[in-house]
């Protein structure tokens, strides 16, 4: 395993690259989204609930406690994605996607990956802007969220049955939706080459996926803080600068458009 810590494609990156990939998968995390200035999971800012671990707030109990600080935590964060930009490691993304045809796996929630051009994005944690009502499970269209950040917001009420309505996330305790995560698991076990971007890979099951890849895959993680992995090569570097350099080679060495 390499580790390396300059900004330009380290050369023994690009040797790696320099084979043909058919079936590339991306699997992201939190990180994905920094550049975007959203707060990551385990190391970004809290705000108004920075007492809080994002951790201990994503968790059934926490909603059963206290509905009115999840649910404006949530419509924060909402609010964060939705005046948010893709960064240029989305954009990367959706053109590697367009020309070389490539799964986007994530866990995040929110949908900077589609807004940067990418398609048919799994999102193994659900998604920021599929609420829905916590007992009869109807889906539920969010409007925009408050103009002003407030630590207490009462979630809406279900218009057919007057529960509650959720986040449409999986929370700590959850179980993933077990066809997202079939299909993500078959993807990347069919994989040649898999991009591991932006993840502390310390939430199961999605931080074992990495393990389903074939062998002769080959294994890349993006992270300007990489930990512990079992990938060919680490590269030290952010989503927004590393995934337009990765781009670029592998449209060199694949030829353009597929
Ligand atoms: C499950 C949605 C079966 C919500 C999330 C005890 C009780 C219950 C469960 C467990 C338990 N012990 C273990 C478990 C299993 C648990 C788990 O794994 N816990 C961990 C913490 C030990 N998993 C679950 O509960 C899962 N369900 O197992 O069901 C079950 C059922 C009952 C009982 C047991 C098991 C459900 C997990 C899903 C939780 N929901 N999100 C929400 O978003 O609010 S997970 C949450 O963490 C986010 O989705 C986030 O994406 C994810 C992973 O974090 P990361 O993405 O990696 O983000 P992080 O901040 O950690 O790291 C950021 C990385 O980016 C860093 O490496 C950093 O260096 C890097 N970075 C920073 N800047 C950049 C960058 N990279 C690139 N560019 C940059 N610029
Ligand atoms: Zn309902």
């Amino acid at each position: 395993m390499n580790t390396n810590t300059s900004q330009e494609m380290p050369v023994r990156l690009s040797e790696l690259l320099s084979r043909r990939f058919e079936r590339i998968v991306v699997l992201s995390g939190a990180g994905m989204s920094a550049d975007s200035g959203i707060p990551t999971f385990r190391s970004g800012s809290n705000g108004l609930w920075h007492e809080f671990n994002p951790s201990d707030l994503a968790t059934p109990e926490a909603w059963e406690d206290d509905k009115a600080l999840v649910w404006g935590w949530y419509e924060w964060r909402r609010g964060l994605v939705m005046a948010a930009r893709p960064n240029p490691g989305h954009v990367a993304i959706g053109e590697l996607q367009r020309l070389h045809g490539t799964s986007v796996i994530t866990q995040n929630v929110d949908d900077l990956h589609e807004r940067g051009g990418a398609t048919g994005v799994l999102h193994l944690h659900g998604s920021l802007f599929a609420a829905r009502c916590d007992t009869c499970g109807a889906p539920h269209v969010l409007g925009d969220p408050p103009s002003e950040i407030q630590r207490q917001v009462m979630p809406p009420r279900c218009p057919y049955c007057d529960g509650y309505i959720r986040p449409g996330v999986v929370w700590f305790g959850e179980d993933l939706d077990p066809e997202v995560l079939d299909n993500a698991r078959e993807r990347i076990a069919a994989c040649d080459l898999l991009l591991i971007v932006g993840t502390s890979s310390v939430v199961y099951p999605a931080a074992g996926l990495s393990g389903y890849a074939p062998n002769g895959a080959t294994i890349i993680e993006i992270n300007p803080q990489p930990g512990p992995s079992l990938t060919d090569y680490q590269w030290q570097t952010t989503a927004a600068i590393g995934l337009p350099l990765l781009l670029d080679a592998l449209n060199h060495d694949q030829g353009g458009e597929k």
